[in-house]
């Protein structure tokens, strides 16, 4: 397969001015004739005036330039392009071509441009979908304003979308009904969408800033109508939110969501026509958890938000993914963080960043946040492009304060609308509109790597000074054996023992209104930083609010970290604190385990973090967070050699000792949690469900009768979702006759939900039972198990493999063998969703030789196989690489 290199980008040839397009539906045969008005591009390198249209595996019907039909011999096509000859358009500047071909949607299992979900027709077109529905140059930088006619059998499709505005609609005289569309804002076909079913519509309306009433529409299956209110009121909220936050109002003065079943990823942006995977729409209490109704308000902003960070201003090449998703997962975390808690939503995105993005980073399959070659796009719509990606936004707000960052993005806006951008023309905007020199910033775009900063201080009582050293360095990742250092805005405090903030006066400053929280910037590869004027020993608290995306080696010890639990100011570093000395417990643990010593015990950990279940004036959502230990997966990162029985051991000897150390309050919070009246998904009470359901875990991990039954007399009561899941993974974990009950009464009365059945596929599949890799394989013949539904794969298979950290790892590789097996299944089918699975065996070369050898096997199984797909052979090339 061929590499595509950002080095090697040229502008296009010809640009598209407008497509009008025709598409005839039907199942096997969809007709799509594409007109496309073309103008000579100014910009590009000259000479190289062939028209290249791109087409996978389409036939040509027809082809017309400039109103003429073109036989076979006169243009070349290959299974993925045609090309009209330069010299068959020579001396004109603007010319019209015009395609016809065939396409059957209800062949398309890859869910790659049109398919059929269910009965309906929907598109997918990033990045390259649309070249599977017609001939065009299909490349972010071609930007054309499109017309729309689609024809359809009114019985089977009733409603049938595109973008933008609605301009006509008829019937033809043999009965089929027709809709055209037309899109006023150039966009690239990437943003191209398709919708036509039988489908439900709920609707609302908002009016913008400046007066204008938009029509909002929420397109569902029938019978789904009572799931959309979450969905729509989050998208209300997200269209104030953009005006206030960032001037940014809604365009067209139509917005349209639909909800399919079958979606590869999570939603996509389509202007004015956004399409969204079900599961992140459709919610009621009884069937949506409070981390479902989370995501959907996440999602549904991002996707709004892309309206302006995506579609407005688009990517001038794929290279420049992070441009649009970096920036709009910034802006959907500040969203968020405004509706929810913004230290409970900082903490949370930060677990997810370390369990998805470090080890990306940190393994073969590390890339820059902007890559530079590819194989497959599809393959890097990673958590570095995105959550890393968003990282540099936030550092950069950091580093220019909350108004800089807006002068920088209005300036972008100004700037680029209507155009391709480049990560350039971003840094450029953020740097002009602060008068600030960003070069070296930029290179986080350009270099992978966590950075590890370590940090050592010294007090000198009798100077009342204190020194803090800091120093970065960046390990080598796959092409760049050479690290330089980064700039990052270091956010900290000094405290004292008991949390008391210090002043922060540099060397050389003035007396005066002294900071006790301050941002320090780090470019070299060492920093000393000397505090004048604290009157006593402090303990440092760095990177506040995890201010940027580095691994910190504090220099902390023990008895530090317990006083920065209680009491840092920092609700941030406070959890961290409290991780940091989970972690050095966890592998203690293995230690001891290694030469079969008893296990030790910690009461002053358990104190400590029973003095934060407490503590009254904390939130209850902060409080589930911190009384969490770290996770086996972020174990595996920080040891060689990784066992993952010796981590399930050590992590269960832990649990059972804070929970056995806390029973009495654990079962105190647990009462007084329990919630009583309605249910409300916001924070608040979300928060409280969340400790309450932290509090259920701890205490089924005794052996105690006061808990015995905890579990399944929760599970019988529970009138939401969020409690019945938590009660019935609980009981999946358990030996208990109440585990089958709950299981066949929960399938019992959701068999006939989709998304919730989806919860009953994973919650079985990280089940840590030894028996869970049978139950997995069982569950595969199950009448309801389809490997052509994304979600149900990513619910079993993918539940498995990178949510059951212990079975998964069998040390007879069964585990392993069977995730491969499956990958290669749906190579055939759906080889973007086989390629999202490989990467849980991404960090193989952790594990002990034994496990090592098994999963490397595998991999290698997998490279050998032919034919692979591009998408699973570049994922597999580089993991073994
Ligand atoms: N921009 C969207 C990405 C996406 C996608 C990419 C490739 C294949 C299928 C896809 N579905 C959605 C979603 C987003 O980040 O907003
Ligand atoms: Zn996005």
């Amino acid at each position: 397969p061929r590499t595509i290199r950002l080095a090697e980008y040229s502008p296009p040839a010809w640009l598209v001015d407008e497509v009008a397009l025709d598409i005839v539906l039907h199942p096997d045969r969809t007709r799509v004739t594409a007109r496309l008005s073309m103008r000579r591009n100014p910009a590009a390198a000259g000479g190289a005036d062939d028209i290249v249209l791109d087409g996978r595996g389409l036939p040509l019907l027809a082809l017309k330039v400039d109103g003429r039909a073109l036989s076979p011999g006169e243009i070349t096509k290959t299974d993925e392009t045609l090309t009209v000859p330069g010299g068959l358009v020579a001396g004109r500047d603007r010319v019209s071509v015009e395609t016809e071909t065939e396409i059957a949607p209800a062949a398309n299992t890859a869910l790659e441009g049109l398919y059929l979900s269910k009965t309906c027709y929907c598109t997918q077109c990033e990045a390259h979908g649309f070249r599977k529905i017609t001939f065009y140059p299909d490349r972010p930088d071609v930007l054309a304003v499109f017309r729309t006619r689609i024809t359809g059998d009114p019985a089977k499709t009733p409603v049938m979308l595109s973008n933008g505005n609605k301009v006509g609609e008829g019937t033809l005289p043999d009965g089929r009904a027709w809709v055209e569309w037309h899109d006023p804002f150039p966009k690239p076909a990437y943003l191209f969408a398709l919708v036509a079913g039988d489908l439900a519509l709920v609707e609302d309306s908002f009016t913008t800033m400046s007066g204008r009433e938009v029509a909002l529409q929420i397109y569902v299956e029938h019978g789904n109508e009572d799931r959309t209110a979450y969905a729509m009121d989050a998208l209300k909220r997200s269209m104030r939110w953009d005006e206030e936050a960032y001037g940014r109002e809604y365009d067209l003065d139509l917005f349209m969501i639909v909800a399919v079943s079958d979606f590869n990823m999570g939603a996509m942006e389509n202007k004015g026509l956004n399409i969204f995977n079900a599961k992140y729409i459709l919610a009621k209490p009884d069937t949506a958890t409070d981390l479902d109704y989370a995501l959907i308000e996440g999602i549904i902003a991002h996707e709004y938000f892309h309206n302006w960070t995506g579609n407005r201003v688009t990517c001038r090449d794929w290279f420049q993914l992070c441009l649009k998703e970096g920036l709009t997962v910034f802006r959907d975390q500040q969203f968020s963080a405004d509706m929810r808690s913004a230290p409970v939503k900082r903490i949370e995105d930060v677990r997810a960043l370390r369990a998805r993005q470090f080890p990306e980073d940190a393994g073969p399959l590390a890339h820059p946040v902007r890559p530079e070659a590819y194989i497959e796009i599809n393959n890097f719509y990673t958590a570095t492009v995105y959550e890393k990606g968003s990282e540099l936004c936030r550092m950069l707000h950091l580093l220019l304060g909350a108004e800089g960052f807006r002068k920088g993005t209005d300036l972008y806006f100004d700037r680029h609308d209507g155009e391709a951008a480049t990560v350039e023309d971003f840094i450029a905007a953020m740097a002009e509109a602060n008068g600030r020199d960003l070069s070296q910033f930029a290179r986080w775009y350009s270099q992978a790597g966590t950075p590890v900063v370590s940090a050592a201080g010294t007090y000198d009582a009798d100077a009342r000074t204190y020194t803090l050293d800091v120093r970065q360095t960046t390990r080598p990742t796959p092409g760049q054996p050479a690290k330089s250092p980064m700039h990052m805005p270091m956010r900290m405090g000094l405290v004292g023992e008991d949390g008391t903030p210090l002043p922060l006066r540099l060397q050389g400053e003035e007396q005066g209104d002294t900071p006790t929280d301050r941002v320090l910037e780090l470019t070299g590869e060492s920093h000393r930083f000397v505090f004048e004027g604290v009157d006593r020993r402090p303990i440092p608290s760095l990177f506040r609010g995890f201010s940027a995306p580095v691994r910190l080696e504090t220099g902390l010890g023990e008895a530090e970290d317990l006083k920065l639990l209680a009491a840092d100011p920092d609700p941030f570093n406070r959890w961290e604190a409290g991780q940091r000395h989970g972690r050095r417990r966890l592998l203690a643990l293995m230690g001891e385990a290694l030469v079969q010593k008893p296990f030790s015990g910690d009461p002053d950990f358990c104190e400590g973090l029973g003095a934060v279940l407490a503590d009254e004036a904390l939130d209850p959502a902060f409080k589930a967070l911190a009384l969490q230990m770290p996770t086996a997966h972020a174990i595996v990162q920080e040891v060689t050699d990784a066992d993952p029985d010796a981590i399930f051991a050590a992590r269960q000897a832990l649990q059972a000792e804070i929970a056995s150390h806390l029973k009495a309050p654990l079962l105190a919070a647990y009462e007084r949690l329990s919630g009583a009246g309605d249910y409300s998904p916001d924070a608040a009470d979300a928060g409280r469900r969340s400790l309450r359901n932290v509090a259920l875990h701890y205490l089924s991990l005794l052996d105690d009768p006061d808990c015995r039954d905890l579990a399944a007399d929760q599970f019988r009561a529970a009138d939401n979702m969020t409690d019945t899941m938590a009660a019935l993974a609980t009981l999946t974990n358990m030996e208990t006759p109440a585990r089958e009950e709950a299981l066949a009464a929960f399938y019992d009365r959701f068999k006939d939900d989709e998304l919730v059945l989806d919860k009953w596929f994973s919650v079985q599949a990280t089940s840590w039972r030894p028996d869970a890799l049978q139950q997995v394989q069982t569950l595969t013949g199950h009448p309801a198990f389809t490997m052509r539904v994304p979600n149900r794969v990513y619910a079993l298979i993918g539940g498995f493999a990178s949510g059951n950290p212990v079975r998964f790892h069998g040390s007879d590789g069964a585990g392993y063998r069977f995730l491969a097996d499956r990958v290669l299944m749906l190579d055939k089918t759906n080889p973007m969703v086989a390629a999202r699975l490989l990467p849980a065996l991404s960090a193989w070369k952790r594990y002990e030789p034994g496990r090592r050898a098994l999963m490397k096997a595998e991999l290698e199984r997998i490279a050998a196989t032919e034919p692979l797909s591009k998408d699973v052979y570049e994922i597999a090339q580089r993991l073994l690489a």
